[in-house]
């Protein structure tokens, strides 16, 4: 059965690439699109000022582009893909879900809510059923379910797979984040060329708090945050597309490259449409992953890492992932998958 589909925010970085994601997709189909009151009533070819760098659909390209009101999407649209602005976001997605509509979002609001179900399918799928107690505490028949930021996807996946089989306790990471994360209003690539910004608003908080949800534990009730300590330092670079991190872990378990590469090397997709075959792809060459070289792995879904170096206390290596496709619109749709599969719509 093919589920329709809205997307909220449709013209932004996000929007773009949940449309180039969408259409075509195996499952979903789009109905309907909104942006800024603005852009509303525009077709989205004048909308959108499409910057990705695939065509635009032709058949999502006529369609009028609405306001960002649940009056403004038909009924018999069964999912909501939002990558709303965060400030936007917390005022309408939970009009969305009082609406009836079951929304997976991008945007950062409500991420560490207790009853918001933050997944990424292929580490925490369980995670989802927390709907069942937002749906309780909230009255609502919708539903809400987030990605995290996509420099926390991009460390997570190889943390998951450190710390089923090595038991990791303490993380330190350093990003490299591309200009593509700030959105096409924030930091241009040609503002930051011979630069680098040494600080990314709040996303630091993010990866420390983000990651420990994903990892933590859902007994049904409550998702208990995983005590490993997480500290991060995050840097704007002059990359388009992917961000790259340098992590330090520390892991109860002795630890040796080998064993680390074999771990990150079983972990494999999930049953999803756009869950890749592997997950992760560990590179041997010590200079690898490189944003433009390898941030396309398993058509952008993928996170590579490489690097990898004992330390004293557990290992260090370096892990990437496109930002815009796995940490973000990618995110939203394995989630809205993931929503299918387990009957939300
Ligand atoms: C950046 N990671 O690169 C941010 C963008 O919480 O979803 C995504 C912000 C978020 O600036």
């Amino acid at each position: 059965m093919t589920v329709r589909v809205g997307v909220l925010g449709a013209t932004g970085a996000v929007g773009q690439r949940l449309i180039q994601l969408l259409d075509p997709h195996p499952d979903f189909e789009i109905a309907a699109l909104t942006a800024s009151e603005s852009s509303a009533g525009e077709s989205y070819r004048d909308a959108a000022k499409w910057r990705v760098e695939a065509p635009i659909p032709e058949d999502v390209a006529d369609i009028t582009v609405g306001a960002t009101t649940p009056d403004a999407v038909p009924d018999d649209v069964d999912l909501i893909f939002s990558s709303l602005p965060s400030s936007v976001g917390a005022e309408v997605e939970p009009e969305f879900c009082e609406a009836g509509y079951v929304v997976s979002s991008n945007s950062s609001n409500g991420r560490m809510d207790e009853d918001v179900p933050l997944t990424i399918p292929e580490v925490n799928a369980d995670h989802v059923d927390l709907i069942e107690v937002q749906r309780d505490e909230r009255g609502w028949d919708g539903a809400l379910l987030k990605n995290p930021n996509c420099s926390t996807i991009t460390m997570v996946p190889p943390l998951a797979a450190l710390d089923d089989a090595f038991d990791v306790t303490d993380v330190r990471v350093s990003t490299l984040q591309a200009v593509s994360g700030a959105g096409y209003s924030g930091v241009s690539s040609m503002e930051i060329i011979d630069n680098a910004i040494p600080h990314i608003g709040g996303e630091e908080q993010k990866m420390e708090t983000e990651s420990r949800k994903l990892l933590g534990s859902f007994d049904g009730a409550e998702v208990e945050l995983n005590d490993m300590d997480v500290a991060a330092s995050c840097n704007r670079i002059a990359t388009l597309d992917g961000h790259l991190e340098n992590v330090w872990a520390d892991t109860a378990e002795d630890v040796s490259v080998d064993d680390v590469e074999a771990a990150m090397e079983s972990v494999t997709g999930v049953d999803l449409p756009s869950s890749p075959e592997r997950l992760i792809t560990v590179f041997d060459e010590p200079d690898r992953p490189q944003p433009r070289l390898d941030r396309n792995v398993e058509d952008g879904m993928g996170v590579a890492v490489g690097g990898f170096r004992e330390t004293t206390d557990g290992v260090q290596f370096n892990c990437l992932a496109h930002n815009t496709m796995r940490g973000a619109a990618g995110a939203s749709v394995l989630n809205g998958e993931l929503l299918a599969q387990r009957g939300y719509i």
